[in-house]
């Protein structure tokens, strides 16, 4: 028994010691980048059950990642190794104290070469929640089978398939991306759109009218994530708005919105109500900007707590 599982790319990432271009960059710091397993991350420090679908490359990083991955409690079992394809990186390049660059080495990585076989339907079926992003269909076209693959197996047997966009630029246009994201979210049960990407995908900018056309395509549960102000929600039967933690300072915002799904998850799973769920969310989300790195700042519960305790939500 699981209570989410996750599938997509996670890569080793470098990070400069030191600001300017990359070119003169000496030293690094190895750390990991995924959006998914961010969310896995979350999910398991709060104490739920969690499993990763994914691809590494035979290599010595791949191992490194696995081992990172296993270590924050989520299991495994499902990650494979590509005998030839690599694991892939992604490197940031700080220009100054401001400006952040990235490069993804990912193309043709081994997650890339991911297909149908890579999903077992039997593990999806385990599940309580199939949670996707839209970053791996931008990987290939295999990838993006494999996610179809995965939201059927997970409709077969009732697990609810919740849905982040995650639109990448970098990865492929709006124009391409935006009819597949589409047909993601016409089978998916829970939508967690930021309001740059549902303008991106439908057009529109208001949280209502966004919630309405994700109903319309057939979701049964929408959240708009509006940044620093909170998160507006909307269900067959509620509608509301939570505003946003008030935070010392942005340190990096990168993993706020993996932590908003991790923490609005482990609502969800513990029966709480929207309104708290979506408060969860926001918090977990408040205490990821506030620390460097995408996922160093993802509480414990009991971290979690204090934090909503103390600022009086
Ligand atoms: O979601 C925050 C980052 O970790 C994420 O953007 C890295 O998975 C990543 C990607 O593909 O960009």
């Amino acid at each position: 028994q699981m209570d989410v599982v996750t599938i997509g790319e996670t890569m080793v990432m470098f990070t400069p010691q030191t600001t300017g271009l990359l070119r003169y960059a000496k030293n690094f710091t190895l750390s990991y980048a995924g959006a998914e397993t961010n969310v896995a991350i979350g999910l398991s420090r709060l104490g739920h059950r969690v499993g990763w679908i994914s691809q590494v490359g035979q290599d010595e990083l791949g191992e490194s990642l696995i081992s990172f991955v296993r270590g924050e409690g989520i299991d495994v079992s499902q990650v494979k190794k590509h005998p030839t394809a690599p694991t892939g990186l992604y490197i940031k390049e700080y220009l100054n104290q401001k400006e952040v660059r990235i490069y993804y080495y990912r193309h043709q990585s081994a997650a890339s070469m991911m297909d149908r076989r890579n999903i077992d339907t039997d593990y999806i079926s385990r599940a309580k929640f199939l949670h996707i992003t839209g970053i791996t269909p931008a990987l290939s076209g295999s990838c993006r089978e494999m996610i179809f693959e995965a939201i059927d197996a997970a409709k077969v047997h009732g697990v609810k398939v919740v849905f982040d966009p995650n639109y990448r630029a970098k990865l492929w246009d709006a124009e391409t991306a935006k009819p597949v994201l589409l047909e993601i979210a016409a089978r998916s049960d829970i939508i967690l759109p930021g309001i740059d990407e549902a303008r991106l995908l439908l057009g529109k900018s208001d949280p209502e009218e966004i919630a309405n056309d994700l109903f319309h395509l057939g979701a049964q549960l929408v959240v708009v994530k509006l940044g620093p102000e909170g998160a507006y929600y909307q269900s067959k039967k509620e509608v509301g708005f939570v505003a946003g933690f008030p935070v010392d300072e942005v340190v990096d915002p990168v993993g706020a919105g993996d932590a908003f799904a991790a923490g609005f998850l482990s609502g969800l799973l513990e029966g709480l109500s929207l309104e708290s769920a979506v408060q969860r969310g926001n918090a977990a989300g408040a205490l990821v900007v506030m620390v460097r790195g995408d996922y160093e700042g993802l509480p414990q519960r009991e971290t979690l707590m204090r934090f909503m305790k103390a600022s009086g939500q």
